[in-house]
């Protein structure tokens, strides 16, 4: 038996879904240029007027929006509600100076936690299931949105958040949880830990696993399947959209439904704009139908993807989109924290240093290794090894401030960082992340 968390829109015809985008879409644009500013401006600059958009097709009309109209408009600017009417924010964790805060009103967390409540029970989630949630709790969007899935799907919810994983550990024996939710590293950590402190596989009770946040491959997928004893499916959401669950694999595993009675998706070559056929690969757009307090229109995320709707055996009509394949931008995930060069750049200059820095990322045992080589300037080299120590200690301590995460920071000698003859090569990710 098939099971969907909202079966009548979840396998909804084709010609159903863009009834209801259309009539959202035609809503949700003279609501944003009626009431956001920001919106209006943007729209006047490009000459469309709320009555030009009838249907998806004219979406194209409309401008773009990217995270520096993000942060432009930090904090309030894109508010689609009053203040009073919000109920809760999220945040991105950290890019350069200002954040992203995303705003949500009762009903934006309600249809984020209906679309978390979708992929838990395509993942064979029931009442009867122990869900443990260990995703970061707090102003990351993972915690909360699988939390209030699990919730709308009547699971025995562990709140568990991220880290100490013995006790992630003891809590799952215990408790026999059947379905766990976290970063796919952190799984993949938690398989191995689980092998080193002597379980087999089968000696949990876990099911089924609800892994993103950040990218994974098929190797990726198979060894977790393998160290969990469980079938391991992808999830996909950023803090703009709400949180996770925008999109979501079925038990076919060949991509993520996107929930697209509350999301249009369009992809578009990231040079030029311009709308691509289906299938391409390109960078996905999204264009939040029914949000309230946080409207997003036709939102660049920066990641690369293709978007198919071949029919899928589980029954779901909307549209899946593939893994993403990497960004447009040069946005890392380190440890499920996004992380820009630029960042690190600007810590650096203002302590002190030379621009002269290389970042290199691996991952080692499931875990991701973050290192920055920075090049000392020549009145700051010192030949006492307490000095240097010193020095790296204070920088690590303002990146954590900046970036969220510490890397290990590693203070070189003049002129030893490889000059290049073109573009700077400042990151080097040993990871293989994308197939
Ligand atoms: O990572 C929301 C989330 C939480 C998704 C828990 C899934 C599970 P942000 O911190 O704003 O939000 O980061 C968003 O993470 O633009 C992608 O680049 C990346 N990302 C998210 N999910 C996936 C995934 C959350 N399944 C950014 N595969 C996005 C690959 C992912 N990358």
């Amino acid at each position: 038996m098939k099971n969907y968390y909202q079966k009548e829109i979840e396998t909804a015809p084709r010609e159903k879904i863009l009834e209801i985008q259309n009539e959202k879409l035609r809503k949700q644009i003279r609501h944003v240029y009626d009431n956001v500013k920001y919106y209006r401006d943007l729209m006047d600059q490009k000459g469309v007027k709320p009555e030009d958009i009838r249907t998806v097709d004219d979406i194209k009309f409309l401008p773009f929006l990217s995270k520096a109209d993000l942060r432009d408009a930090y904090p309030y600017g894109l508010l689609g509600t009053d203040l009073k009417n919000c109920v809760r924010i999220h945040s991105t964790s950290g890019t350069t100076g200002k954040r992203v805060v995303a705003f949500y009103t009762q009903n934006d967390i309600d249809i984020w936690e209906e679309c978390c409540a979708r992929a838990i029970v395509a993942a064979g989630g029931t009442a009867e299931d122990v869900c443990q949630v260990c995703y970061g709790y707090g102003l990351f969007t993972g915690g909360s949105g699988l939390h209030g899935g699990s919730h709308k799907v009547g699971c025995l919810t562990l709140p568990m958040s991220s880290g100490n994983t013995e006790r992630q550990i003891q809590f799952m024996m215990d408790l026999g949880s059947t379905i766990i939710c976290c970063t796919p590293s952190y799984a993949a950590y938690i398989g191995e830990t689980l092998a080193e402190m002597g379980y087999k596989p089968e000696d949990n009770k876990l099911k089924a696993g609800i892994f993103g946040a950040e990218p994974w491959t098929e190797e990726m997928r198979r060894s977790i399947e393998k160290s969990l004893g469980i079938k391991a499916y992808d999830i996909y959401g950023l803090t703009e959209t709400s949180g996770p669950g925008v999109s979501f694999e079925c038990e076919e595993q060949t991509g993520m439904h996107i929930n697209e009675d509350h999301f249009y998706a369009e992809i578009i070559d990231p040079d030029t704009g311009e709308v691509l056929p289906e299938g391409s690969k390109g960078e996905l757009v999204f264009t939040a139908l029914d949000k309230e307090a946080f409207p997003l229109i036709r939102y660049r995320t920066r990641d690369i993807c293709t978007l198919s709707r071949k029919e899928c055996s589980c029954g779901r009509t909307h549209v899946k989109m593939s893994k993403p394949m990497g960004r447009s931008d040069d946005m890392m995930i380190i440890r499920g924290v996004n992380v820009f060069p630029s960042q690190i750049e600007t810590v650096l200059l203002k302590e002190g240093y030379t621009p002269n820095y290389q970042i290199v990322v691996d991952r080692e045992r499931n875990n991701d290794t973050f290192d920055v080589y920075v090049e000392l300037n020549p009145d700051q080299f010192s030949d006492k090894v307490s000095d240097i120590q010193n020095r790296e200690r204070s920088l690590e301590a303002a990146m954590r401030t900046m970036l969220g995460i510490g890397p290990k920071m590693h203070l070189v000698a003049p002129k030893t960082i490889t000059r290049s003859e073109g573009k700077a090569v400042r990151v080097i990710d040993r990871r293989k992340l994308h197939d």
